[in-house]
């Protein structure tokens, strides 16, 4: 088994890293706007923020080459995922709405983002549901020797079911490009993880399949980008599968309704110390790629894509009531 928990941690280049820090900029914006057209009724349903988890949707997001054709599953905690790949906010938010100019013609809402365009294959509202999937989209590439990935993205209360632990085996066995990437939040949907698994560390559980694992700062795009790209390259040649877990935080509660009253008093505040938008702003800042007056524009830019999509969004038409009965199987 090879562990790799020290892989060095890449500095990308200005360009790249501006791109990434808007991008985080965006998801923590548009999460706050989602937040308060759900409390408008505009949105219906259910929704997962992921505020806080952002460096890993952007480092996760750097690897995937959707023209090779990479694939991404995730779950209902998507939004940041979706934007990374390179949804665009208008697209988001008609999908929220429930337009039909949404990814899924705004049948999947919140929890089921899709586009194969950008290697979003399918995000699941069922915990572990997309490590089979990632499995065979890896399987399928393996086949057909087109040297793609599957990444697989989860919480670290899906590593207790079974669809996780049947899906590291059989990605082990037969050596398959799949990388499941687990965003360890330190909750489950009200548990924290301690009391719900024996073993310190979700990567820990790599050893059962004789699977390579890596832990990583999940609130450092670029450390999440470094240890992404060595997977991604030893899956490509064919080394096999990986488990890799970013240990972040969720801000916010479970799901909306959820003030999360379970958490310790201090861990809130501690985590917020650590904010990945202010990480990685602070190296650009330092490497002088990044001052302050660029930074509040870069925050402004967020509010105004936000607001357009928004207001976008809310003026285009509802589908015809018989679009109900389009995209169906029978
Ligand atoms: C198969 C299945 N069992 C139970 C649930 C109910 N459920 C929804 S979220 C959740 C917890 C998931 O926690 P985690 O994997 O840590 O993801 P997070 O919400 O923290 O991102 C559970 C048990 C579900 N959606 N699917
Ligand atoms: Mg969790």
């Amino acid at each position: 088994m090879t562990t790799v928990t020290d892989t060095p941690v890449e500095r990308l280049d200005a360009a790249t890293r501006r791109h990434m820090l808007q991008q985080m900029l965006d998801v923590r914006t548009v999460e706050g706007r989602i937040q308060e057209l759900f409390l408008e009724n505009v949105i219906r349903g259910t929704t997962h923020l992921c505020d806080g988890q952002e460096a890993v949707s952007v480092g996760m997001a750097r690897v995937v080459d959707a023209q090779r054709g990479d694939t991404v599953t995730c779950t209902y905690r998507g939004h940041g995922h979706a934007i990374a790949l390179g949804m665009t906010l208008r697209t988001l938010m008609a999908e929220m709405m429930g337009k039909p100019q949404g990814c899924s013609k705004g049948k999947g809402g919140s929890m089921h983002l899709t586009d194969m365009n950008i290697g979003l294959i399918g995000t699941f509202a069922v915990i572990g549901a997309g490590l089979p999937i990632t499995n065979g989209a890896a399987l399928t590439a393996q086949i057909k020797k087109t040297g793609a990935v599957g990444i697989a993205i989860f919480g670290d209360g899906t590593a207790n079911i079974g669809t996780f632990h049947e899906a590291l085996n059989l990605a082990a066995v037969w050596k398959l490009p799949s990388i499941f990437l687990c965003e360890n939040n330190l909750y489950g949907e009200y548990s924290a993880y301690g009391d719900t698994a024996p073993v310190a560390n979700v990567a820990d559980r790599a050893a059962a399949y004789n699977m390579a694992s890596a832990i990583v700062d999940g609130q450092d795009a670029e450390a999440v980008y470094s240890v992404l790209k060595q997977a991604v390259a030893r899956a490509r040649a064919g080394g096999g599968p990986m488990l890799i877990e970013a240990k972040t935080y969720r801000y916010r509660g479970h799901s909306r309704t959820d003030p999360a009253p379970y958490r310790k008093a201090g861990e809130l505040d501690a985590w917020l110390k650590r904010d990945p938008i202010n990480i990685l702003a602070g190296r650009m800042m330092n490497d002088g790629e990044l001052t302050e007056q660029d930074f509040t524009a870069m925050k402004q830019r967020a509010t105004d894509s936000v607001e357009d999509a928004t207001r976008w969004a809310m003026e285009l038409p509802d589908p015809p009531l018989d679009a109900v009965h389009e995209d169906i199987w029978v």
